[in-house]
């Protein structure tokens, strides 16, 4: 008996040293160790020793026991030790690695623009106010007294849904819609998509914006036009800003201006940005025509109103020096990071 316990002893120690996870230690367990294992079968046949060899031989079987029970201890601490290092070198962490940043956007210089232009007609007491992109052929051109054999009406330059229906190339519908509703006094900006059959190229593009404006009351005069539009062009192009009022014609205003503003870049000398001129043209405007008031059921004898468009495109190219329209629509990161 005593040969055997020291068998056991040997091999179990010699299995635990092969083991090679925490389950593998676990089964030894059990076939040394267990109710069913090899020492308790040895403790079992004690009683078949004689009185003198059975506390020997019981000390032995104990002192065997507690040897198999620390070398499994340890082997187990071992195993687990082992097991979590190689846990933390699968999650490990390169905490020296840069970190990934969120990418903060900025607006498109479009918006900028218009956000800047909305914020100084608020300050002088306009509304804005939104309208439908299509149109019918009466708002578009018929109530502004765009006469039937205009070019504006042709195919070749409005983009026409149905014979009564188009895609709206000025924002003015929305103007007329706020005259038919309210009483003047008036004083609102409309600004919104627009789309002329243009081919495109570094000036021009078929869809772009606009911001139109509308003030009336009564007693309002061309003084009332040139005041407001000269406010708006010195808050976005400098208080030394030049502004300068061309006569023009436009089927809804009489009599019309068309707006230039001294060129920022060379402050009127003549560069390449104002084509040499010194002046930069930013819009057209005029008072209001008699007949599109009264169309909208405003008495031109009592009332009276000045209108302006400005080109929102050419407006953003101008303030930010962009050479081509283009960019605007493009969408492309590397020239909107700049803004
Ligand atoms: C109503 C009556 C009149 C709006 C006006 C212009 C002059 C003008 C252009 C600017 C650049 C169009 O985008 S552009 O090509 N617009 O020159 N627009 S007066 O006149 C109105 C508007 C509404 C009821």
């Amino acid at each position: 008996m005593q040969q055997k316990l020291e068998e056991i002893r040997v091999a179990a120690k010699a299995e635990l040293a092969a083991a090679e996870d925490a389950k593998a230690v676990d089964d030894l367990r059990v076939r040394y160790l267990g109710k069913k294992g090899e020492i308790t079968a040895i403790l079992k046949q004690m009683g078949s020793l004689s009185a003198e060899e059975r506390p020997k031989m019981g000390q032995l079987a104990n002192e065997v026991r507690a040897d198999i029970e620390n070398a499994i201890a340890v082997a187990m601490s071992e195993m687990n030790a082992k097991a979590l290092k190689l846990r933390l070198e699968k999650e490990a962490l390169d905490v020296s690695i840069p970190g990934k940043t969120d990418e903060v956007g900025s607006l498109h210089p479009l918006n900028s623009t218009l956000n800047k232009l909305i914020d100084i007609f608020k300050s002088m007491g306009f509304d804005v106010v939104d309208g439908p992109e299509i149109e019918t052929d009466y708002y578009n051109f018929e109530a502004l007294n765009v006469p039937q054999d205009h070019p504006a009406r042709d195919m070749q330059d409005t983009f026409y849904l149905t014979e009564n229906m188009l895609l709206r190339t000025q924002t003015s519908a929305t103007q007329i819609r706020t005259m038919e509703k309210r009483t003047p006094p008036i004083r609102m900006i409309c600004p919104g998509r627009v789309y002329r059959s243009d081919d495109v190229d570094a000036t021009h593009s078929p869809v772009f914006h606009q911001v139109e404006g509308l003030v009336v009351d009564k007693g309002i005069t061309m003084c009332d036009l040139k005041g407001t539009l000269e406010t708006m062009a010195k808050e976005i192009y400098g208080s030394d800003t030049k502004v300068k009022f061309r006569p023009s014609f436009f089927p809804f205003t009489e009599p019309s201006v068309e707006v230039d503003v001294s060129c920022s870049e060379c402050g009127g000398k003549g560069c390449r940005v104002c084509k040499g001129s010194g002046w930069i043209e930013i819009l057209g405007a005029g008072m209001v025509h008699p007949k599109v008031l009264a169309g909208c059921g405003i008495d031109p004898e009592e009332y009276s109103g000045f209108a302006f468009g400005i080109g929102l495109d050419r407006l953003t190219t101008t303030r930010h020096k962009i050479s081509d329209i283009r960019l605007l629509f493009e969408n492309d990161l590397r020239f909107l990071k700049q803004f």
